[in-house]
């Protein structure tokens, strides 16, 4: 078992030195890198300096240039200690390490024939001793020394200062960056690659020039993230009037890579996954997410970069309002509804569960043992809610007196998450006091409305209540700050602006704006000529799950007649999942009814967005049902009731998604917005036919399966064929396999899509997989696409006889010793485990207990591990 102790937030110190300024020469070498590290350092308190440093071989430590002993310091596996220095001082550390043996990709690593580096949040320290935390700022110059045939590009952070030649046949290349940063924004790559060269002149008059560096062969396929990347720097001077500041913004792809991105100074590294797109081997929704992470790695130069976190447990500062500023990229480009579903979605899919199990933490953690174990939907996705609930209670432009503020005064320092609140705050007189206890608790509250309304009078009485239920180690909760967007509908479908509440305001979306931020609120509009339906919570304007008194007609009046486009979505949504869980309780076959039908069907001939009609006829999956069954879920019926409720919506409507699928045309070579629409809503039409129809459109399937030149359409049918176990799909998968064996970003759809059927022979297809030679547990796309798929693939997972546990289980014992950051990931699955029947328990329990047992067990997996099987006295 590992050792590493919990931190925590309240515990904070400034550190003993500061490091003004670190000269960096690494000599690279597959097995034996050694990195020369000349720091001037300042005392700031009493006492010895400890530097932090993990996996490294010490060769020589020099202070003002004399070489210590060995009994004037003391090295440990996590730091290296020097009693006694002085106020001021130089010094020099040499230290040796092996690139080749890091498979956990953290610190210096090969990926391919490559050098490079991911040093957020600890990597630093594994390259060489230092002072590894955030709220030390240095300006770094660093030399990069390798093989020229090699390794023909050198590169790091910030300008280029000088290159020239070395004895036996190597180079060298000096790179300095004028902006002090903390150690996690090092970075740091040598390789061949091929090379998209740009400019981007910014409102300032600086000329930038871009860099895109991707594996040989692959340079038609980073055009559109090129461009991304210019349309990201035009975005943020227009609406934030950010603009960069160095000469040279470099963006390199690799194919090894535990994230999606890292933002470090001037030299971002991407996971290839989001910078490779041509539309012959990427999907739109692949498109899509190449512009949002290209948007948010480049959003982070200003939240992040310049101004960075004082100490990791503030990480939401720059990752909750960079997401917000990357879904607002998105929105402003594409369609606003659209990206504000698919937000929604990964809150209610994955957040509100991890809020409701053994992790659950603040969006500011008050604890932490592994911070890679923080990089979560809570820190990012509900942090960008809390960010985007701010700017909904100021308004744009306040919001954006408050940025003005916040860099005004913070720009160049490591600040806190009560300093950007302070800015948001004192740049618009806005009392935000009880709004940070979004801060400080964990956990989903829940909202309830009432309404009464009294004819005789006109008055329309409604009453709010909300309540946070207890998290491990929060077992009581205070009441928080609830913005609530809202509409009300007369009968006949009209908008009307309800009167007489204090309470109330006109919001500059067009809804109504109430704030609940007491547990109760009585609120009495006058003059209401007949019962209105109201739409609460519109644009999910508050991270909350809300109950109201909502009838199935007011469902259907609010999808047909919303003016908010997310209202009407919300409003399908509701239909769908109260037939679902309507279905659970009879164990009976879901049905809509005939109002409800013929409500979907004026969706398909309404004058909408056909993206949102696409994600109207999205069905909760069963994973989002299972959100209702926090005991004892019952797997066996909910698997019925996803799998009927599609069936009747496929039966019912059958002839008009064949009209809508003949109508819409898929335009193959066509990147615009609206024709991706069309392909999104195209693939739902053809999904239903071929569940209502499978021998008639069996063919149309393989026909398109088979098409070349369009990712989207190919992968569609691939995963129509296999979810719906066609006769086609041995050959469909068979040809989609031989086409792409050598193209690795392809073959993820291939393994996922297999890793998603909701077959029985799931758990066998998968471990077979396992064994196939494009597979491999040392890549975490891979594993991603085949392993994470499979563990959210809940009906499989957690099939009867425990197979699914087993498979898992096995991989995450192997990849403790690979890849602890990619185990940790995979273990999600197991921590909820208490949800389930009393044989599923234990299984699962066993599970954890065994994993336990682990010899080496990495701090990843023991802190969630032992989260896990703590948590039932909270
Ligand atoms: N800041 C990085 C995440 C680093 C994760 C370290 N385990 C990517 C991003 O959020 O932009
Ligand atoms: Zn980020």
């Amino acid at each position: 078992m590992s050792n590493k102790t919990a931190k925590y937030r309240s515990d904070y110190r400034a550190p003993a030195f500061s490091i003004e300024r670190v000269n960096l020469t690494i000599e690279l070498d597959d097995v034996a890198t050694l990195v020369r590290s000349k720091m001037r350092l300042s005392r700031r308190t009493s006492g010895a300096l400890t530097l932090d440093g993990e996996q490294l071989k010490l060769v020589s430590v020099q202070l003002n240039g004399e070489t210590l002993d060995a009994d004037a310091y003391t090295v440990t596996d996590k730091s290296l200690t020097i009693d006694k220095v002085p106020d001021q001082f130089e010094l020099e550390i040499v230290t040796e390490l092996d690139p080749s043996a890091n498979s956990a990709l953290e610190g210096l690593y090969k990926s391919g024939g490559a050098f490079c580096t991911q040093c957020e949040a600890e990597g630093f320290r594994r390259i060489t001793y230092y002072l590894d935390r955030p709220d030390v700022l240095a300006v770094f110059t660093t030399t990069v020394i390798a093989e020229r045939e090699r390794f023909p590009y050198l590169l790091s952070n910030g300008n280029l200062e000088s290159t020239g030649e070395l004895e036996q046949g190597r180079h060298y290349a000096t790179w300095h960056d004028p902006h002090p940063k903390p150690a996690y924004l090092f970075a740091l790559v040598a390789g061949d690659f091929d090379r998209l060269e740009d400019h981007y002149v910014t409102t300032e008059g600086r000329n930038v020039r871009l860099e895109l560096f991707v594996d040989k062969g692959n340079l038609a396929r980073g055009h559109y993230a090129m461009a991304s990347l210019k349309r990201a720097m035009q975005w943020d001077e227009e609406r934030f009037g950010l603009a960069y500041d160095l000469d040279r913004y470099m963006v390199v792809a690799v194919d090894f890579f535990n994230m999606g991105a890292m933002e470090n100074k001037g030299l971002n590294i991407f996971n290839s996954k989001y910078v490779l797109a041509e539309p012959a081997s990427a999907t739109d929704w692949d498109y899509v997410h190449v512009e949002s992470v290209i948007g948010h790695e480049y959003f982070h130069n200003w939240t992040g970069n310049r101004i960075t976190c004082r100490d990791w447990f503030q990480l939401s500062l720059k990752e909750g309002l960079t997401v917000f500023r990357d879904q607002e990229f998105s929105s402003d480009l594409g369609s606003r509804a659209v990206h504000r579903i698919d937000a929604i979605r990964v809150m209610r899919s994955f957040q509100f569960n991890e809020d409701a199990g053994p992790m659950a933490h603040p969006i500011r953690p008050d604890k932490v043992i592994e911070m890679n174990n923080f990089y979560t939907v809570t820190v990012y996705n509900k942090g960008a809610e809390v960010i985007r609930m701010l700017h909904t209670l100021l308004g744009e432009h306040k919001f954006q007196l408050g940025m003005q503020l916040y860099r005004k005064r913070h720009d160049g320092q490591a600040v806190t998450c009560e300093d950007f609140i302070a800015a948001m705050e004192d740049a618009n007189q806005f009392d935000l006091s009880l709004f940070r206890r979004w801060y400080s608790q964990a956990g989903t509250p829940e909202v309830a409305i009432s309404q009464s309304y009294d004819a005789a009078t006109g008055e329309l009485h409604i009453k709010l209540h909300q309540q946070t239920p207890a998290t491990p180690e929060q077992s009581t909760k205070q009441p928080v700050v609830v913005p609530l967007l809202f509409s009300a509908y007369n009968q006949a479908g009209e908008r009307v602006q309800l009167k007489g509440a204090s309470q109330v305001q006109q919001h500059e979306s067009g809804s109504q704006l109430v704030v609940l931020d007491s547990e109760t609120l009585q609120l009495t509009f006058n003059d209401v000529e007949q019962e209105p339906v109201i739409a609460w919570l519109e644009n999910f304007s508050a991270p909350v799950k809300l109950q109201t008194q909502l009838t199935t007609q007011d469902l259907e009046l609010l999808l047909g007649h919303a003016e908010q486009e997310v209202t009407r979505w919300e409003a399908a949504q509701q239909i769908y999942l109260a037939a679902l869980r309507e279905s659970v309780a009879q164990q009976q076959p879901a049905v809509l009814s005939a109002s409800q039908i013929d409500a979907l069907r004026a969706v398909l001939e309404a004058p909408l967005d056909n993206g949102l009609k696409a994600l109207i006829f999205a069905l909760p999956s069963a994973e989002e049902l299972l959100e209702y069954y926090p005991q004892q879920a019952p797997l066996a019926a909910i698997e019925q009731a996803v799998d009927s409720l599609a069936q009747a919506v496929a039966k019912a409507l059958a002839s008009e998604f064949n009209r809508c699928f003949e109508a819409l045309e898929a335009r193959a070579d066509d990147l615009s917005n609206k024709a991706m629409a069309d392909r999104a809503l195209r693939q739902k039409c053809l999904y239903f036919l071929a569940l209502a129809k499978p021998h008639q459109f069996n063919e149309v399937v393989e026909q398109q399966a088979l098409i070349q030149g369009n990712m989207t359409l190919q992968q569609g049918a691939l995963e129509i064929a296999v979810q719906h176990q066609l006769p086609c799909q041995a050959r469909v998968l068979a040809e989609f396999e031989a086409q792409w064996q050598d193209t690795p970003l392809v073959m993820d759809k291939w393994f996922a899509a297999q890793a998603n059927a909701r077959h029985p022979d799931t758990v066998d297809k998968v471990a077979k997989l396992l064994e196939h030679s494009k597979f491999s547990l040392r890549n975490p796309n891979r594993v991603y696409a085949l392993l994470a798929s499979f563990s959210r693939n809940s009906l499989r997972f957690h099939q009867a006889d425990g197979a699914g546990y087993r498979l898992l289980l096995g991989i995450i014992k192997q990849l403790n010793t690979l890849n602890p950051q990619v185990a940790s990931r995979l273990i999600t699955p197991f921590m909820q485990w208490r949800r389930f029947d009393t044989s599923r328990q234990e299984m699962l329990q066993d599970c954890l207990l065994q994993l336990q047992q682990v010899e080496n067990l990495a701090p990843d997996l023991e802190e969630k591990i032992a989260s896990a099987l703590a948590s039932d006295d909270t």
